[in-house]
């Protein structure tokens, strides 16, 4: 399986998502987001990418964690990887930048863990 994140200031939300995509077979390969696309996209996260993927390489469901650099790099890595089935949060439902990927593999969207994120953390701790 494939999944794609930025993982920023991980929480257990992010936890259950892997945890159930790698319950789908038997090797979960995580795309994270590089802190230049994450620029690209107006976003900074707290913790450097290398920070990001030490965290995730330390999660009993994670196999192999890769850099997400390009929005166009899906299908390529789908590819690459011999992915069966992407997996994404329920956010993502529909999005045409995973429905494409109908077409190489299975896309399955999982529901999201209500009631914590990254953005609710952030503003937590400033106050
Ligand atoms: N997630 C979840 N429940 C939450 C928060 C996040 O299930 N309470 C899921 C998201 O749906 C996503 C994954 O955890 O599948 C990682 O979340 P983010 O780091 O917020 O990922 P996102 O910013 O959606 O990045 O190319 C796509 C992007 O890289 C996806």
């Amino acid at each position: 399986m494939l999944t794609y994140g930025t993982y920023d200031l991980l929480h257990y939300g992010h936890i259950r998502l892997l945890r159930r995509a790698s319950k789908l077979g038997d090797y979960l390969v995580v795309a994270l987001s590089t802190d230049e696309f994450n620029a690209g996209k107006g976003k900074a996260s707290f913790y450097s990418y290398g920070v990001r993927k030490e965290m995730l390489e330390s999660i009993r469901y994670v196999d192999l964690v890769i850099p997400e650099e390009r929005w166009d790099q899906k299908i390529d890595d789908v590819k690459k990887y011999d992915i069966d089935i992407v997996v994404m949060g329920g956010d993502w439902r529909g999005d045409p930048r995973f429905e494409v990927l109908k077409d190489y593999c299975e896309v399955v969207y999982l529901d999201r863990t209500d009631g914590i994120s990254s953005t609710d953390v952030k503003n937590e701790l400033k106050h």
